[in-house]
């Protein structure tokens, strides 16, 4: 049995603002991911089952590899289509606030839902949430919004009702948001859940091939090119460090997403500790940084620090304005400084 994730006083809340609502929005940050769709697609088939009327809103558009979700032909994208999109959330009476936790996640998009004054709802698992809505539930030791929404729909309306659509939804955020149950995954309810699910007739196979052998011939290449010819491997640091010009991105056709997922590889070598992604932003003249850790190495300070950003223990980004070849410098600056922790003790 998995415990209630609400307080009666929550659920009243809860019930209270969607019954009030005539016009309600669903949305999600900024280029979502499989975890902010899966949420904003299962809380639209909440809301259409209850006979309301709701729009799944997104800032910009979404992967191809997320496509195939059942209710994606409903999602409206704003900066595609700005004017409609922006009358129709002038019109809203209520907007759904799911995988993130503070507004200018919207991006482009944010000043027209925090110039309207409909409530706001929030479902998150993200650390400090921003004070912008009127019902927040945050639980950042959630694996993902969509378990997080699992257990709210199982509550207020009972997991009997809940159909095989919206499982699929929810088990796809629960599925990408934990790289396929491989971390932040060790709570025994996480896998409750999935046993519900699955007698709700979700396909957990082929949910796996349509999210992850859904690669486009040149995605596949760039990510051989990106291991064979790119790489480089520090075993004094347990550190790896690829680089990707905006040169090579149009010699492989790049594709927005296509290097989603592609910093993690370095950290399948042997006592891997670091792996360091750099990529010519193909829009900004900015080199984007990503970094990933395993254990307690600390991806945010050392984001923080040299690289102007900031992010998870496990996995943070930032941003440099120089040429590659002294973003590369920078990078092994930063592995000497945090020598003592990379190195082997
Ligand atoms: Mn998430």
């Amino acid at each position: 049995m998995i415990d209630n994730i609400l307080t009666v006083a929550e659920v009243d809340g809860f019930s209270a603002m969607v019954n009030q609502a005539e016009n309600i929005v669903v949305t999600c940050h900024v280029s979502p991911d499989g975890d902010a769709m899966g949420a904003v697609l299962a809380f639209s088939h909440y809301l259409w089952r209850k006979g309301k009327k709701a729009t799944p809103v997104v800032p910009n558009i979404f992967p191809d590899f997320l496509k195939w979700m059942p209710g994606t032909e409903q999602v409206k994208i704003y900066d595609k289509h700005e004017e409609e999109v922006g009358e129709l959330l002038k019109a809203a009476d209520l907007f759904v606030c799911l995988d993130f936790n503070e507004p200018s996640r919207l991006l482009n998009m944010e000043n027209a839902v925090m110039a309207s004054d409909a409530p706001k709802m929030m479902i998150d698992h993200h650390l400090n949430p921003a004070d912008f809505c009127k019902w927040v539930l945050s639980r950042h030791e959630m694996s993902s919004t969509c378990e997080l929404l699992f257990k709210v729909l199982a509550q207020v309306d009972g997991v009997e009702n809940m159909t095989r659509e919206e499982a699929t939804c929810l088990y796809t955020g629960m599925m990408t948001d934990t790289g396929c149950f491989a971390y932040n995954s060790n709570r025994s309810d996480i896998y409750y859940i999935v046993g519900q699910m699955l007698e709700k007739g979700i396909d957990k196979d082929k949910i796996y091939r349509n999210v992850f052998y859904n690669y486009s011939p040149n995605r596949l290449k760039l990510m051989g090119y990106l291991l064979y010819v790119k790489m480089q491997h520090f075993p004094e640091y347990r550190a790896s460090l690829m680089t990707l010009t905006r040169e090579e991105q149009k010699r492989f056709a790049h594709k927005k997403g296509d290097t989603e997922g592609i910093v993690n590889m370095p950290l399948q070598i042997n006592q891997s500790i670091l792996s360091v992604f750099l990529r010519e932003d193909t829009e900004r003249n900015v080199i984007r940084v990503s970094l990933r850790s395993m254990d307690d190495f600390p991806c945010n300070s050392m984001a923080a620090e040299f690289f102007n950003g900031g992010g998870h223990l496990n996995a943070a980004g930032g941003e440099l304005s120089c040429p590659m070849d002294e973003a590369e410098q920078i990078v092994k600056n930063a592995m000497k400084k945090y020598s003592a922790l990379l190195k082997k003790k």
